[in-house]
């Protein structure tokens, strides 16, 4: 196929796991697979030529399930090898995960990667490396980046709505944090770093936790944080990490449906995975 020689194919993983926190976010994941599906169909039936034809035939959706205790107790290695397949394919990867948790695999494969450089910019209300009273001890989706296998990746949280860390604790695992609050007031530093950095990884992964919106546009969490980020802005901190053009992986975690409001949330997200197919495919 001289097509696919020319343009990488993309998986989209649907990775639904949601235990430890975040309990029906795993349906979030199968919901936003699903519309992705209806959208893909729905564009094969269009006859005139439209801006989707970029990426037709060429982006496979794959659904992991976890149906058995078998599979929950594998369930790292499971997401290990499926990320760690798809990159190795040189293919664009979109991960929907359930909980944050669930991106966990993605974040060891991309640090495990022995030629190093991987940067991971992180678009999340919270720093998840919390050890307070509050949180459990085990791996959970407020702690998840204390219990990698791996060496992380080179890290940048851009979004956060922190109250509690001091830096000296955030920066043995952040290379870098921008807050909301940074975000909002300084925009430019913010994307003028973003570039830079991008420019210097070998590949970029771009991980979105959807608490980083306000939920005035993404009411559909469990931990509604106010003081987020406005969509125009995730689209402009987007466009920075993709200046350089070696984004080879999104991932969407926590998105629960079942808090959704007139499917808001749904259908952010749903654009919102559009305008990153196109941005792959249009370059
Ligand atoms: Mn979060």
């Amino acid at each position: 196929m001289p097509q696919s020689k020319q343009k990488p194919h993309a998986s989209v993983i649907v990775f639904p796991f949601d235990l430890f926190g975040g309990t029906g976010t795993g349906a979030g994941a199968e919901l936003l697979g699903d519309a992705l599906r209806e959208m893909f169909d729905d564009n094969a039936l269009e006859k005139r030529p439209i801006r989707c034809d970029a990426y037709k035939g060429l982006v496979t959706v794959k659904d992991v399930t976890f149906r058995t205790t078998k599979s929950l107790n594998l369930w790292k290695n499971t997401g290990r090898q499926a990320v760690k397949q798809a990159l190795r394919a040189g293919e664009r990867v979109i991960w929907l995960g359930g909980n944050h948790l669930s991106v966990l695999p993605v974040y060891e494969e991309l640090g495990g990667d022995k030629a190093g450089s991987a940067l991971v910019i992180q678009l999340d209300a919270h720093l998840d490396i919390y050890q307070l009273h509050d949180v459990m001890p085990n791996p959970a989706c407020g702690n998840f980046l204390l219990h990698s296998d791996e060496t992380l990746p080179q890290i940048v949280n851009v979004g956060h709505r922190d109250l509690f860390l001091h830096a000296k604790e955030f920066e043995a695992t952040f290379a870098k944090t921008f807050s909301a609050v940074d975000v909002a007031t300084d925009p430019e530093r913010v994307t003028n770093d973003l570039i830079a950095r991008v420019h210097k990884a070998k590949r970029v992964w771009i991980d979105i936790d959807v608490d980083v919106f306000d939920p005035a546009h993404l009411p559909a969490v469990h931990q509604p944080m106010s003081f987020g980020l406005h969509p125009l802005a995730v689209l402009r901190v987007l466009t920075a990490a993709w200046d350089a053009e070696n984004v080879v992986g999104v991932s969407i975690s926590e998105f629960d449906p079942g808090r959704d409001d007139r499917d808001t949330s749904l259908n952010l997200l749903g654009w919102l995975l559009e305008w990153v197919l196109l941005k792959w495919y249009e370059a």
